[in-house]
């Protein structure tokens, strides 16, 4: 590899690797407690809020929580060489298609172990032949039914091949199952009922769905959710909980609990498992050890062992270990125990945001016009709302010009009047969503550009220049003064096209110096900024904006997604744009170009 590629691995690709030496070495059965260190080291680089290159450069790989001498050196090894010698070592000794049979469910690193050695399966294709020609069951322990489960596993694994569901794809569906159930069963069976899970955590993928409720009638639950028009297969059926798939392959667990139980379960089953993990820690230096259902005395200085608490809410539960409660988007271990400590944190919340500063019409490859548009922007109950279409050039679609801008400048004034007239304080506004070309100008002049609102700039087209070049695009297009908002700044759609290899850090940098707002986009196929970079970015000073980039009138509904992306960067109001009236969001922009 070189340097040039090994300087391109993200840091998912990173973790991967250290993924990948941790089940290596599960199937060659190593020492538990390095697996144990390779696998949190994996963890921490994915959940790392900083480019791992930036880390390594600054020499800090050490001062990264839970990175020991023996992985900083691997780290080192592999951002400079490309090559970690130990994990050469590993695979040259363990077949990769070993490694995949271990994510069949039900095959674990010593049942991989024995295939691969005692009948030389090296495959997942391999091991379903196996299966189906009943050649397994003639290792000691095995039989025709564990050929049968592991059939059943790799067909579960093959239909989800895709792995993780993006939010806006998990979300509506999740919704749609509580609404089912509810409506499906008589009103007051259930008296709680929650998202837990990523979902609560607002993660951007997820693995499966959960559901935790209470009622006294748990059984009933359990037959109502089964019998869901939607479940095409169970996977589980209890009389607390079930597991069910959904069509597209989606996996969603209910668990119904007593009412007392409800604040240790919610917590339990939101995670994440490091954040978990981090609040059970903390519960025993106090004497109590915590499960899904309540604390119970274990060391305490003051009681004898097994006496319990139960909490009815997690805010009680949070309070008994002297903590604030903590928003389920920050439970991912990365601080929020030590925020919790001090204080609560107010996060930004859906009703905070007052504007919309990024929006299409029919002038480009919007559904509405700007009329319609704002009616439902109103109906939302905005106060403001910029229009903001593609500059002319973009190819796919027609664009805004100079003399399209002036027609849009009249309709907006008309509407305007209108408004005033009515006595309505809403307001419409006139921007666009202009190009950031190659070279870094952008698609229009600075002389049309000087006469709008709200200038925001992104890329569409070359969103595969290299790192130096695409950077230096974006700064040129940061410290032009009329550039008010940078627009979903990777260019990454979840899932499907991976972020540019923009050097976010120098840009964010950028911004916060000149007073360039950094977007977080709300559309769920983009949130971008992501929740770690819109951390990042209010660490270096940067001011947020949260845009659904509506095309049409309904994706106004798509702001929470937004929303809760912020929350998990730590985001307050303060830190957002568009929580300002519009006469103190217009003086800001006007003054960062007065300072620019
Ligand atoms: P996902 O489904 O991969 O998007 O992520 P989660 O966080 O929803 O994980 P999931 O569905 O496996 O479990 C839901 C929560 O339950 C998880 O966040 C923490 C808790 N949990 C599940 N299994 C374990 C476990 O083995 N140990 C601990 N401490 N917590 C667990
Ligand atoms: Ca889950
Ligand atoms: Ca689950
Ligand atoms: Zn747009």
């Amino acid at each position: 590899m070189s340097d040039s590629a090994t300087a391109r691995l993200s840091n998912r690709q990173v973790a991967e690797i250290f993924a990948a030496i941790a089940d290596l070495m599960l199937i060659l059965g190593e020492n538990r407690f390095k697996i144990i260190a390779y696998q949190n080291a994996a963890r921490t680089i994915e959940e790392l809020n900083r480019d791992i290159h930036t880390i390594h450069a600054a020499g800090e790989l050490r001062a990264i929580p839970g990175i020991g001498q023996a992985i900083a050196e691997k780290i080192d090894d592999l951002l400079t060489t490309g090559h970690i010698p130990l994990y050469d070592k590993l695979t040259e000794q363990v077949p990769a298609g070993v490694v995949e049979m271990m994510r069949v469910p039900d095959v674990g690193p010593k049942t991989a172990k024995r295939l691969w050695e005692e009948l030389d399966i090296t495959s997942v294709e391999g091991l379903k032949a196996a299966a189906q020609a009943g050649q397994i069951r003639v290792l000691k322990g095995f039989g025709a039914k564990s050929e049968e489960k592991i059939l059943k596993g790799i067909e579960l694994l093959a239909r989800r091949a895709d792995d993780r569901t993006p939010i806006g794809t998990a979300r509506p569906l999740a919704e749609g199952v509580i609404a089912d159930l509810l409506a499906a069963l008589p009103e007051g069976t259930i008296q709680k009922i929650e998202l837990a899970g990523s979902l609560r955590r607002w993660r951007e993928t997820i693995g499966d769905v959960d559901i935790l409720a209470v009622s006294e009638q748990p059984v009933a639950v359990m037959e109502a959710f089964r019998s869901l028009p939607q479940v095409v297969d169970i996977l589980g059926a209890g009389d607390r909980k079930s597991s069910v798939t959904l069509p597209n392959g989606m996996q969603v667990d209910i668990r119904v609990v007593e009412a007392r139980h409800w604040g240790a379960a919610l917590a339990y089953f939101t995670g994440s498992q490091a954040h978990n993990v981090a609040v059970r820690e903390l519960a025993q230096k106090q004497g109590w050890s915590l499960n899904e259902y309540a604390l119970t005395s274990d060391g305490h200085p003051d009681l004898p062992d097994g006496e319990e608490r139960f909490f009815e809410t997690e805010e009680e539960l949070y309070a008994f270990l002297g903590l604030a409660w903590v928003a389920p988007e920050m439970r991912e271990n990365s601080g929020e125990i030590q925020a919790a400590r001090q204080q609560a944190n107010r996060l930004i919340e859906v009703g905070d945001i007052v504007g919309e500063l990024h929006s299409h019409t029919i002038f480009s490859d919007g559904k509405g016009t700007i009329a319609e548009m704002a009616a439902a922007a109103q109906a939302k109950g905005y106060a403001y709302w910029n229009v903001s279409d593609h500059s002319i050039g973009l190819g796919v679609t027609q664009g805004v010009d100079a003399a399209k801008l002036a027609e849009q400048r009249a309709e907006i004034d008309q509407l305007n009047a209108g408004y005033a007239a009515a006595g309505s304080d809403f307001r419409l506004l006139l921007g666009t969503e202009v190009e950031i070309l190659a070279d870094g100008s952008l698609g229009l002049a600075d002389e049309v550009l000087a006469g709008l609102d709200v200038v925001v700039a992104s890329i569409h087209i070359g969103l595969r220049q290299e790192r130096e070049a695409i950077t230096e695009r974006c700064l040129k297009a940061v410290r032009n003064p009329h550039v008010d908002i940078l627009g979903h700044p990777t260019g990454r759609l979840i899932g499907r096209r991976e972020p540019s290899d923009i050097d976010l850090e120098r840009v964010l940098q950028a911004c916060a110096e000149t007073g360039t707002i950094a977007e977080i986009n709300a559309n769920p196929a983009r949130l971008d900024l992501s929740g770690t970079y819109a951390r990042r970015a209010v660490e270096l000073g940067c001011t947020l904006v949260i845009n659904c980039d509506a095309h049409s009138t309904d994706q106004i509904d798509l702001l929470p997604y937004g929303v809760h992306t912020a929350r998990r960067g730590w985001v307050t109001a303060a830190d957002v744009l568009n929580t300002r009236p519009l006469a103190e969001m217009l003086g800001m922009l006007k003054d960062r170009k007065s300072e620019k």
